[in-house]
């Protein structure tokens, strides 16, 4: 390859890929595109850190956007993946590691009973909202603006993440037809729930909710928010479908669910299942996942679903995670971060909003509370881009977006942290 001289490999790269993939990427989010810069390309990537085709090395807090919990190419799960890869890829036939991997899910996650394995979140949630419609007979599914579920066509509605980073929250393609039957309402307001079941008395077939929202930002739900989405969707005869792709095995061993105690009737699973291969899963009560083919009317399936090699990758990972105490180890990171990021808000007199809950933390660039896509989109988004690029200079990563998340993995140092601290000051200073 021919580099034009001043131009960066991974600006020659990114000039490649734009001829022959959309936006030069495979995922819109990692365009950088409202940052005015092309992205980096990565080489390697151990631990906590990155490297890029340009030799430049990143503290990372994207962690491949969730799954890569205990940092990039954990041990055990490389020699999981090398264990198996010589047994053969892939099969399309029943294997014990599946067996393993749904128990374990089971296991781990006491609200499934049954759980399916599949490629993707949006696999994941695309088929439990078929499978609310089939088991209920219902049409109308609940979702929150910007909260957002994977691109199924219903679900690409008021959505966040890379939809939200583009300005396309209602993607074009997606009929109105399809639209029309996906009910979409703000994130913490009991009333227009209320609302929603009173004028759709016996239609709303389920909610499908992530239980601490991570695309449009990290926010929380308002104390006893989520206990009211259980109540309201038990009296009215709709199922509460917790979205965990992002937090389950992440903000507790059982998510968010297990944190506090709250038992969806289904949930959806992504991201750290697959230990940074592609995965996805949903599961729940026996009752409802029996009517999931071969067994029920709902069809579901995937040529790759359950793939060995990826289940053991997956496997790995949360076997590692269950024995080594490891969100003991995310909360203690996550805490010297947070009482970091507190203190320069203080001596840099910025009264910006920071939100953590263990290891998944934002800094949202706006004095307003955030509780809602609203408060979200209240940032300064350029005063965001001053920031991510200063931070990058300095060989932070942090997402591209402030619309996303940010992660600390276990692999995370106390030394990372510090330094990610020195630089957060710095660029503050400088985004100002
Ligand atoms: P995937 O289809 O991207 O594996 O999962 C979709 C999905 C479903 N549910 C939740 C709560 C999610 O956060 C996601 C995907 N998350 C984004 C990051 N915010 C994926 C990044 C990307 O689109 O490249």
């Amino acid at each position: 390859m021919l580099y034009t001289p001043g131009m960066s490999i991974s600006e020659e790269l990114f000039e490649r890929a734009c001829r022959v993939i959309p936006g030069g990427v495979n995922s819109p989010v990692r365009a950088f595109r409202r940052l005015e810069r092309a992205p980096f390309f990565v080489k390697r990537a151990e631990g906590a850190h990155l490297t890029d085709e340009d030799d430049k090395q990143y503290i990372d807090y994207v962690g491949t956007w969730g799954p890569a919990i205990l940092g990039h190419a954990p041990e055990c799960v490389i020699s999981a993946v090398q264990a198996a890869v010589p047994h053969g890829l892939g099969y399309g036939i029943p294997t014990r590691v599946e067996v393993d991997m749904a128990e374990t899910v089971c296991r781990w996650i006491p609200s499934i009973e049954k759980v399916r394995m599949t490629n993707s979140g949006t696999e994941a949630t695309m088929s439990a909202v078929r499978l609310a419609r089939g088991y209920t007979g219902r049409r109308y599914i609940i979702k929150f603006a910007g909260c957002y579920h994977g691109h199924v066509d219903s679900l690409l509605v008021a959505a966040g993440s890379g939809a939200l980073t583009h300005g396309e929250p209602d993607s074009a393609g997606v009929p109105a037809e399809f639209a029309n039957l996906t009910i979409v309402l703000p994130y913490n307001d009991r009333a227009a729930v209320e609302r929603a079941f009173a004028s759709h008395p016996g239609e709303i077939a389920g909610i499908i909710v992530e239980p601490f929202p991570g695309n449009a930002g990290f926010y929380l739900p308002r104390p006893g928010y989520l206990e009211f989405l259980r109540e309201i969707t038990e009296k009215n005869g709709a199922l509460l479908i917790f979205d965990e792709v992002m937090t389950g095995f992440r903000i507790s061993a059982a998510g968010v669910q297990g944190k506090l105690g709250i038992t969806p009737d289904l949930t959806t699973l992504g991201k750290i299942i697959g230990g940074g291969l592609p995965v996805g899963a949903f599961g729940g009560r026996r009752e409802i996942m029996d009517c999931v083919s071969p067994l029920g009317a709902v069809y579901q399936a995937g040529t790759l679903s359950g793939n060995p090699v990826a289940m053991a990758a997956g496997l790995a990972q949360l076997n590692y995670l269950e024995q080594h105490d490891s969100y003991t180890r995310l909360e203690q990171l996550g805490a010297r971060l947070e009482e970091g990021v507190r203190r320069i808000l203080r001596d840099e007199q910025l009264p910006l909003t920071f939100i953590r809950d263990g290891s998944m933390f934002c800094l949202h660039f706006t004095t307003q509370e955030v509780y809602d896509l609203d408060t979200a989109m209240s940032g300064n988004f350029d005063m965001f881009r001053r920031y991510f690029h200063a931070m990058l200079e300095q060989g932070v990563y942090v997402a591209p977006s402030p619309y996303e998340t940010g992660f600390i993995s276990t692999a995370h140092t106390e030394a990372d942290i510090d330094a990610t601290l020195a630089a957060m000051q710095r660029a503050l200073r400088l985004a100002k």
